[in-house]
């Protein structure tokens, strides 16, 4: 397995900080940073916006498990808190994809079953690699196919995550 693309997201604290700590500790194998974008909350629990991004690292003796390990490790660097499922937290790192990698272990399910309908992924990778696939499907045409005001409720900020 090669290529892992990764979407960083944080809505509590210096969101800034922890996306820079995500990229950090990823730094070793990261090849690819998205732009940031300030996104509404998606999902049941009420909370304050996000900030998201996607990267893109690459790493020729990784298996999808490894990239697991790394997110994880990344999220504990951060000193990651969460304690609601999908409530806010100071850093979640999810793995949309590892190659063409197909998985339904609960633990590492692949690609991300709830990526496709996210705009908070799919439109900062789209700016990433306007050539990107997922699951076989162009990531520009699961753009275009979000419910109307959704991707443009995501929104580009100023500030960049890396060089
Ligand atoms: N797991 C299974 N597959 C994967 C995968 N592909 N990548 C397992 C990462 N983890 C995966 O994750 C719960 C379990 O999922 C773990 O045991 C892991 O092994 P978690 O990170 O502990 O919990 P969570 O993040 O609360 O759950 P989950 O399902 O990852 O939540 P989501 O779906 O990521 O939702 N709104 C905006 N705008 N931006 C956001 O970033 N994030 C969430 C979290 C909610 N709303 C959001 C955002
Ligand atoms: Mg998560």
């Amino acid at each position: 397995m090669a290529e892992c693309v990764y979407s960083i997201g944080s809505n509590q604290g210096d969101r800034l900080g922890y996306l820079r700590g995500a990229v950090a500790a990823l730094r070793p194998w990261l090849r690819a940073v998205s732009p940031v974008y300030e996104t509404p909350p998606w999902g049941p629990v009420p909370q304050d916006p996000y900030l998201n991004a996607v990267l893109v690292c690459a790493d020729g003796d990784a298996g999808p498990r490894d990239w697991l390990d790394r997110a994880r490790a990344a999220e504990q660097a951060a000193g990651r808190t969460r304690t609601v499922r999908w409530g806010p937290r100071t850093l979640d790192v999810d793995v949309i994809a590892v190659d063409d990698a197909r998985s339904d272990d609960p633990d590492l399910t692949l690609p991300h079953p709830r990526a496709a309908e996210r705009a908070f992924v799919l439109v900062p990778w789209l700016a990433l690699d306007p050539a990107a696939v997922l699951d076989g499907r162009p990531v520009a045409d699961l753009v275009a196919a979000l419910p109307p005001g959704e991707a443009g409720a995501v929104r580009r900020c100023a500030e960049v995550l890396a060089p």
